[in-house]
């Protein structure tokens, strides 16, 4: 029988020689294709031996290492589903997230052991492991003593791999389940699209928590057989040093003005290089063009989300890459523009964008009705995001209609800080806008109204919430005002407080 397990598919393309180096550590640590293998296999064997349910989760905040890369091919290997969690996120967001995905296992920092794992057994969880970025922990120690053979577990396409959790406009935040069918058509339509080849070598520095690093960057690599130099945390320094050894680099856009940024990238420091890709969050017209003219090459904008991984490309070859816009539909993709009526809109029009494809999710975890208000009676997934497709067919993405700041390609939403910020005491109301910023590309603004009475602090404020939320999400400022602009209806105009705020990082 055929197997559709997504491991088994990344792992029939390692190369023949299982002694070469697949991942290189910012440190000089090798691990090679064999080490990947016999790693998983020991993982996977402790996984098997805890005797979880079909469809067990293994929940996983840790720094990212060699390691925690090994874990997470682990569980699509046993067969399990993945569900990866940001390490900035507090204790609140944390127990959550636990509490809403029931995970059986759960991974975690020896120096978080003590919270977590009390949330974790409250919430039902059996087992809970620690994973370090120097190698130690009890994942380890406990896989240490497994056997590094294993048979990669038989899998449908349509079982579920990874649950990624994304915020939402309103209420709390919806588990995405991708399978291992959505991940794999991914991964083999941008290996061709992107023409991975022997001989690539790609710089990993995003975080692996997320879509960006977790599968595209991973798995690129990996189905392509290609080594990945792996940079524990984003530094422009580093990433400018390794670029002679590498081919491809992704990153968000962040990331290329911080690169930018170094007097050291120029044409010489890319001569190896194939290719540069950026996604996440939109990428400026003018880093397009400053990376152009500093390194001659022209970055390759692509588009994604967590429910769909990518949707669109520009071209890599056979067509010109266009600054501004994310290029078209990938194979298999299709993209519909939208009126507000449900009519699809001819070329130029500005719409909603509907996607639908092997690549869109399974639906929200324990949400039907979530799922089910997210898709269209066609079948087609509401992205929320809003743009347009030119008369040559490139599509270019023109703003959103979920209330959401993108932020260093983080998602943060407004609704969220807003009501945490709502529940301080002394609090009447809150908006909170995304400004534009030099690094962050946006950045959160709170602008607050107290009671009656009450004497409010921006700063006391912005102290409260860094003990609450994950640290990205953090308003960089905080104003308390008098009263907020609103419309006839008395709903706020964050329009206008937009355009107030708007220079206050330029
Ligand atoms: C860090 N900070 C941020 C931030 N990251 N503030 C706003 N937005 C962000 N993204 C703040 C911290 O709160 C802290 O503030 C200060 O910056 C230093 O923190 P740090 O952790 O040392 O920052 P740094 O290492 O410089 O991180 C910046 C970054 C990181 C850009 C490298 O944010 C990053 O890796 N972003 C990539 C996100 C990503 O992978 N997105 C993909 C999503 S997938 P203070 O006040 O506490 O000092 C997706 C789908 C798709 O969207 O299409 O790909
Ligand atoms: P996430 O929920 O973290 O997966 O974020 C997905 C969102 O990121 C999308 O819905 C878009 O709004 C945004 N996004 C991703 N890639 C791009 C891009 N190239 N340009 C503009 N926005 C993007």
């Amino acid at each position: 029988m055929n197997n559709s397990n997504l491991f088994a598919v990344l792992r029939a393309a390692f190369p023949a020689n299982l002694d070469e180096t697949a991942v290189e550590t910012e440190n000089g640590l090798l691990y090679s294709w064999r080490d990947l293998e016999h790693g998983t296999a020991m993982v996977a064997n402790l996984l098997a031996s805890l005797n979880l349910p079909d469809g067990a989760r293994i929940a996983v905040q840790v720094e990212k290492s060699v390691e925690a890369l090994v874990l997470y091919l682990a569980t699509l290997r046993a067969g399990y589903v993945f569900l990866p969690l940001n390490t900035a996120y507090q204790s609140a967001e944390i127990e959550y997230f636990i509490g809403n995905a029931e995970p059986s296992v759960v991974v975690c920092g020896s120096a978080n052991f003590g919270w977590i794992s009390k949330i974790a057994f409250k919430a039902g969880t059996q087992h809970v492991f620690t994973l370090n970025d120097d190698r130690t922990g009890s994942l380890l120690d406990r896989s240490g003593h497994c056997s590094d053979q294993h048979e990669i577990a038989l899998r449908q396409p349509d079982d579920m791999a990874a649950i990624l959790y994304t915020s939402g406009t309103t209420g709390r935040s919806k588990g995405a389940m991708l399978s291992h069918g959505n991940l794999t058509e991914n991964a083999r339509v941008l290996k061709d699209y992107w023409a991975w080849a022997e001989g690539d070598v790609l710089i990993h520095a995003l975080p692996i928590f997320h879509v960006h690093g977790l599968f595209v960057g991973i798995h690129g690599a990996l189905i392509n057989g290609s080594k990945m130099i792996w940079l524990a945390r984003f530094d422009a320094k580093k990433v400018l040093e390794k670029l002679p050894q590498a081919t491809v680099f992704m990153g968000v856009p962040t990331l290329y003005v911080r690169l930018l940024a170094e007097p050291g990238l120029n044409r010489e420091a890319c001569r190896n290089m194939r290719l540069f890709i950026a996604g996440s969050a939109p990428l400026l017209i003018e880093t397009f063009r400053e990376w152009h003219q500093r390194t001659g090459h022209t970055i390759l904008e692509r588009y994604g989300m967590s429910e769909t991984a990518m949707l669109t490309s520009n071209p890599y070859q056979g067509g010109e890459r266009r600054g501004g816009t994310v290029g078209f539909a990938l194979p298999g993709v299709s993209l519909r523009v939208q009126g507000d009526d449900g009519q699809t809109l001819p070329p130029g029009e500005i719409g909603n964008i509907e996607v639908r494809g092997p690549n869109v999710f399974q639906g929200y975890w324990r949400m039907p009705e979530k799922t089910a208000e997210e898709f269209t009676a066609d079948g087609y997934f509401k992205t929320g995001d809003v743009g347009k497709i030119d008369l040559d067919g490139y599509i270019t993405i023109v703003g959103r209609s979920k209330d959401l700041i993108i932020s260093g390609g983080y998602n943060v939403y407004p609704a969220e800080i807003e009501s945490t910020i709502n529940d301080m005491p002394g609090v009447l109301e809150s908006a909170v806008i995304g400004v534009p910023h030099p690094d962050f590309g946006e950045v959160g603004v709170a602008v607050v109204i107290a009671r009656p009475g009450a004497h409010l602090d921006g700063a006391q404020i912005v102290a409260e919430l860094k003990a609450k939320l994950a640290n990205f999400k953090i308003p960089k400022q905080c104003y308390v005002v008098d009263e907020l602009p609103r419309n006839t209806m008395g709903k706020v105009q964050k329009n206008l407080l937009r355009e107030q705020y708007k220079s206050l990082f330029a």
